[in-house]
């Protein structure tokens, strides 16, 4: 429905200053070199890239030191996020279907950020163990993938470091519906249930099984099925045992079947206009089995995603 032309930007957030561990960076790398775009542009896409942070290296720039708001990084965090946000915006402006691929989740506050901006009618999916709604306020880790959500909903926006200024708080709780959640902090559950916003965890995709999840958490947040749809997919919703490369494992995760599903029936619907895929890191791994197995299946969300199945 919205992309009947089926054009496509791929944009790369080799980005990994919201967590601590190096290598997630390398997930774009890592991702495209297994032939990503031709998987795209195989499914009938027309696909070009954009590299937004090519000329920096942000990497470098990385302390890993709490400022005085208790965040770390926040001024290159800042920084990424401005470029992956004109990127993912002037995108979506030209008429075609974003794909970020990161780099850690605190990418999301650019591209969520962006598709709102871009239409305020978007729904978001958060496909994830986490929540990453904590705040400046409440968070222990001091991570900022872990935060993403706050911001763009102005949870606690007293406590945002200044750099935070240019981000867009429009994202409305009703808009924003969680699948997979098995690791979520004590603070960003009062925020839940403070906000009414619907959060399927593990425990209802094992009571419900993941079709009437999909079903009801689409319900939630898109009740006519005529909003853009934003998905953002981190790999550790899926299982470990399936995509071990990643940096906070947590047994009890979708199967490999269960997290394409979750892509595939969003495809389905015809209304995606941007995913994210992140949190890619080869570097975590301890076999070459793991490198091939969450790299291909970062690919096989982005295929399901883009369609595959319709086939
Ligand atoms: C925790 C925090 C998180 C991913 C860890 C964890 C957040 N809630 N997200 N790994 N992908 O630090 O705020
Ligand atoms: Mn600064
Ligand atoms: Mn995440
Ligand atoms: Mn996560």
């Amino acid at each position: 429905k919205f992309h009947p032309e089926r054009k496509t930007t791929i944009i790369t957030a080799p980005f990994s200053g919201g967590q601590p561990k190096g290598g997630v960076e390398l997930g774009p790398e890592y991702i495209l070199d297994a032939g990503f775009e031709k998987q795209i542009s195989s499914l009938g896409w027309e696909t070009t890239t954009l590299h937004p942070l090519e000329s920096t290296n942000y990497e470098a720039m990385k302390t890993d030191d709490k400022d005085k708001y208790g965040v770390k990084n926040t001024h290159i965090v800042n920084e990424c996020n401005k470029l992956i946000y004109d990127a993912v915006y002037k995108t979506l402006e030209s008429g075609r279907l974003a794909i970020t691929v990161g780099g850690d989740h605190s990418i999301g506050t650019a591209t969520v950020g962006a598709s709102l901006t871009h239409n305020p009618d978007t729904c978001v999916i958060w496909v994830d163990a986490h929540a990453d709604i904590n705040t400046p306020k409440t968070t222990d880790s001091g991570n900022l993938h872990g935060c993403p959500l706050s911001f763009l909903m102005g949870i606690d926006a007293d406590s945002y470091p200044p750099e935070f200024s240019w981000v867009p708080q429009i994202l409305k709780p009703g808009k924003l519906a969680y699948i997979g959640l098995r690791d979520v902090d004590q603070e960003e559950r009062r925020i839940l249930k403070e906000h009414n916003i619907p959060a399927f965890s593990m425990y209802h995709v094992d009571k419900y099984g993941i079709g009437k999840v999909v079903e009801m958490a689409l319900d939630k947040v898109n009740p006519n099925r005529d909003c853009p749809i934003h998905l953002s997919f981190d790999v550790d919703a899926i299982d470990p045992s399936f995509v071990p490369a990643t940096g906070t494992r947590v047994e009890g995760g979708l199967s490999l079947r269960e997290g394409l599903f979750v892509a595939e029936e969003i495809a389905m619907t015809g209304l995606l206009n941007s995913l994210d895929i992140v949190e890619t890191n080869p570097m975590l791994a301890e076999t070459e089995e793991h490198i091939l197995d969450t790299v291909s299946a970062a690919c096989a969300i982005g295929r399901c995603a883009m369609g595959q199945t319709l086939l």
